[in-house]
């Protein structure tokens, strides 16, 4: 019992789950990948590339690639999605003029082979700003009651001061939890 038990904590605590950063240059990628990792609103730059990040939360190692998300780096998104356990959408929840594109990379990047098996959790960030778009609405234009063989959450989010951040990253912790007992 005593081994078993050890085995499993070295499992839990050693294990590294990928997962990808993705959307629209701006939507606040890399303010989310730093609340998390100095729960601290730090100052950004576009990113040129990407930047990765190992974040533990409840004993669960997370490996965090913060994709740059300008149209010429889009084209390159894809030779990131190997071995992907789980994609961070991100969207600009005021960014209406862009809501279409984003959708239409959205469901671009789901019909990726490497990223079939993958779990999706969506912020809906910038909600501090007031003409932001709710989760129900955001809900709806993405369509995502039609997405059959993912898994996915959306979530309302404010990056700067962290709201709602770790309720995603509480998604994500059972997602792995549950994975690893069934
Ligand atoms: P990206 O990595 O997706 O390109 P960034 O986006 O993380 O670089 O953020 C882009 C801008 O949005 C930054 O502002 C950042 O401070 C801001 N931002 C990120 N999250 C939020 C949020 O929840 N609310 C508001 N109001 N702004 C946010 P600057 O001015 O540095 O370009």
């Amino acid at each position: 019992m005593g081994i078993l038990f050890s085995k499993l904590w070295t499992y839990f605590t050693d294990k590294e789950h990928k997962i990808i950063i993705i959307g629209l240059d701006n939507a606040g990628k890399t303010t989310i990948l730093y609340q998390f990792l100095m729960n601290e609103v730090v100052h950004t730059s576009p990113t040129i590339g990407s930047n990765v990040e190992t974040i533990k939360w409840k004993n669960i190692n997370f490996v965090m690639w913060d994709i740059g998300g300008q149209e010429s780096l889009r084209q390159s998104w894809s030779t990131y999605f190997i071995n992907t356990e789980f994609i961070i959408f991100v969207l600009d929840s005021s960014d209406k003029e862009r809501l279409s594109l984003s959708k239409g990379e959205f469901h671009k990047i789901l019909t990726n082979e490497d990223l079939k098996k993958a779990a999706i959790l969506i912020f809906a960030n910038k909600q501090d700003i007031k003409s932001s778009l709710s989760v129900a609405d955001i809900s709806k234009f993405l369509n995502l009651t039609s997405l059959k063989n993912h898994a996915w959450h959306i979530q309302a989010c404010c990056a700067l001061s962290g709201e709602g951040l770790y309720q995603g990253l509480e998604w994500l912790s059972n997602k792995v939890k549950n994975q690893e007992v069934s």
